[in-house]
């Protein structure tokens, strides 16, 4: 059986209190969905969103961890401390982690070791960027990342993985039909090469999903659902998408 889609929104660092609205709103619009939605808003809305509308039909999830459970590291958040405050979920190695924070494939996957200790799903993010699609680099550079983010005690149901190609966050552009399932069925001959239970994996396609573009998306064969970012910010944009998905 194919796995169930997953709509993941991931708030990046905008929202506010007001925007716990947005989330309720999407609830209603999307109660008969036969889809799991996920929300990855800022870490301060994390728990307030998780008494709101979390433990039900919409799922709340961090946008990082730090490996450790506690300890001296001003400013980091341990899985458990987001699995306290109500999230199942936590995104790891968003390209923007990467590049912002230096965040190496190895320490992406100390993260996501953290999250399955803590008994939360790690959604683990992989793309390649301009440069290395340009030099052909692309489906090397995704083996390796899966290869060495993707940890060994990784399973379908403790781990997502999301395609997300650095040149297409936020730019408004997106690869075509052909570059994404290229990328995909790279991803799961992979996964289903390294893990006994490889095909049941949920790999996202991130990278600006829009209403306008989401149903030729997930058209596309082995992508199970969107990781997506600033449509995802209201209900009037990421509620098409998730019915799309349905
Ligand atoms: C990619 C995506 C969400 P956006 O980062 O993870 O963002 O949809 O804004 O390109």
């Amino acid at each position: 059986m194919p796995p169930r889609k997953l709509a993941a929104g991931n708030w990046k660092m905008n929202g506010t209190l007001a925007s716990l609205a947005e989330v309720e709103t999407l609830m209603r619009d999307c109660a008969s969905a036969e889809v799991d939605i996920l929300i990855c808003p800022p870490a301060t809305l994390l728990h307030p969103m998780a008494e709101r509308v979390g433990r039900g039909p919409v799922a709340v999830g961090g946008q990082d961890c730090h490996a450790k459970e506690s300890g001296a590291h001003t400013g980091d958040i341990s899985a458990e401390q987001l699995r306290d405050a109500g999230a199942s979920h936590v995104i790891v190695g968003h390209s923007e982690r990467r590049a912002d924070h230096g965040e190496t494939d190895a320490a992406v996957a100390a993260k996501a070791v953290a999250a399955h200790r803590a008994g939360i799903v790690s959604v683990i993010c992989v793309g390649e960027t301009e440069a290395q699609r340009d030099a052909g680099e692309t489906l090397d550079v995704i083996a390796r990342q899966l290869a060495d983010s993707v940890p060994g005690c990784a399973t379908a149901a403790n781990t997502v993985v999301a395609y997300e190609p650095v040149w297409a966050i936020g730019t408004g552009r997106t690869p075509t039909g052909e570059q994404i399932a290229e990328v995909h069925a790279a991803m799961r001959k992979a996964l289903v090469a390294r893990f006994p239970d490889g095909a049941g994996f949920r790999l996202l396609y991130g990278g600006s999903v829009k209403p306008s573009n989401a149903a030729e998306i997930f058209a596309i064969a082995d992508v199970d659902g969107a990781l997506v970012g600033g449509a995802s910010l209201k209900a009037s944009d990421f509620g098409p998408i998730v019915k799309a998905l349905d």
